[in-house]
């Protein structure tokens, strides 16, 4: 019984010892634990609960990013009267020139009256990928040749109202160009509208000139311009350009402004009163929109 016991106090007595080293080894040889960088002064605490923010010793350094950030160009305002040269590609010079006040407001007044009468508009529909949809604006057409866009075909109309040859004959006068034809707009109120387009139709020649006489509520005329090839058709970084055409503003496009641009008349979210736009044009015979 005695020796049994002394063989398992040695047993015991050894088993310790053992455990003892195992400990040892277990700590001596663990894989050290992550320790931030800037160790805490001694008897300062966790991180956490320091207010010595020594995290903010940390230094960022501000590293240029490789691409320079593309900015979208912020829209340029064009309310001066004035020759305006846009742009200059090889298809040539994008010119346009405001005359605002190119009829005085109390004459526009009138004329206003008239043509808002006088005109026939008719609201036309245009189908766009079999669906068909209303012209948000009535039109009216002017001349001795039909003019065709987006697919609507409007009909020779040679019975000029004589406040429309009137003012003709005064473009004309001014500008030192001759019109044949006349598109007219009107824009009922702030939805009503005409969307990015470019008056380039083959029937319109090369390098057309267009004069636009605006009368009624003053509506923003925009511009953009086409994308180069490499943009893929994204207008996103184009330049653009804010008109605002007021009662009497004569407003001419001439050189590539409609091979190199786009304009619009955008909807308003403020109510606006009607508007009326004519567009005097050259129209040449079909096809090949060459005079014979
Ligand atoms: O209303 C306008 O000022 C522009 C009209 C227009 O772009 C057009 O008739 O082709
Ligand atoms: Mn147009």
């Amino acid at each position: 019984m005695d020796s049994n016991f002394s063989f398992f106090q040695t047993l015991l007595f050894n088993g310790e010892i053992l455990f003892h080293v195992l400990l040892f080894f277990l700590f001596a040889l663990a894989p050290e634990a992550p320790v931030a960088s800037s160790p805490a002064p001694a008897g300062a605490g966790p991180a956490w609960r320091r207010k010595d923010h020594s995290h903010t010793q940390k230094q960022f350094v501000f590293e240029k990013p490789s691409e320079l950030e593309r900015k979208v160009p912020e829209a340029g305002v064009i309310d001066k009267p004035g020759v305006y040269e846009l742009s200059k590609e090889p298809s040539g010079i994008s010119r346009i020139h405001l005359i605002p006040g190119f009829i005085d407001s109390e004459q526009a007044d009138w004329m206003f009256q008239q043509l808002l009468q006088d005109i026939p508009w008719g609201q036309r529909t245009h189908i766009r990928q079999e669906v068909s949809f209303e012209e948000p604006r009535l039109t009216s057409w002017y001349g001795e040749l039909p003019y065709t866009y987006s697919r609507i075909t409007m009909q020779p109309n040679p019975n000029w109202h004589p406040l429309l040859t009137m003012l003709k004959q005064r473009i004309e006068e001014f500008t030192g160009h001759t019109f044949n034809s006349l598109l007219c707009n009107l824009y009922r109120n702030e939805k009503d509208s005409v969307d990015w387009h470019s008056d380039d139709e083959p029937s319109l020649g090369k390098n057309p000139v267009i004069a636009s006489l605006s009368f009624g509520a003053t509506r923003t005329f925009e511009m953009r311009k086409k994308p180069s090839p490499e943009e893929n058709g994204d207008y996103t970084y184009v330049e653009r350009l804010k008109i605002p055409l007021d009662h009497g503003t004569l407003l001419m496009m001439e050189g590539a402004t409609q091979e190199d641009w786009q304009h619009r008349v955008p909807k308003e979210y403020h109510s606006r009163d009607a508007r009326i736009n004519l567009t005097f044009r050259i129209i040449y015979p079909e096809p090949d929109g060459v005079w014979k």
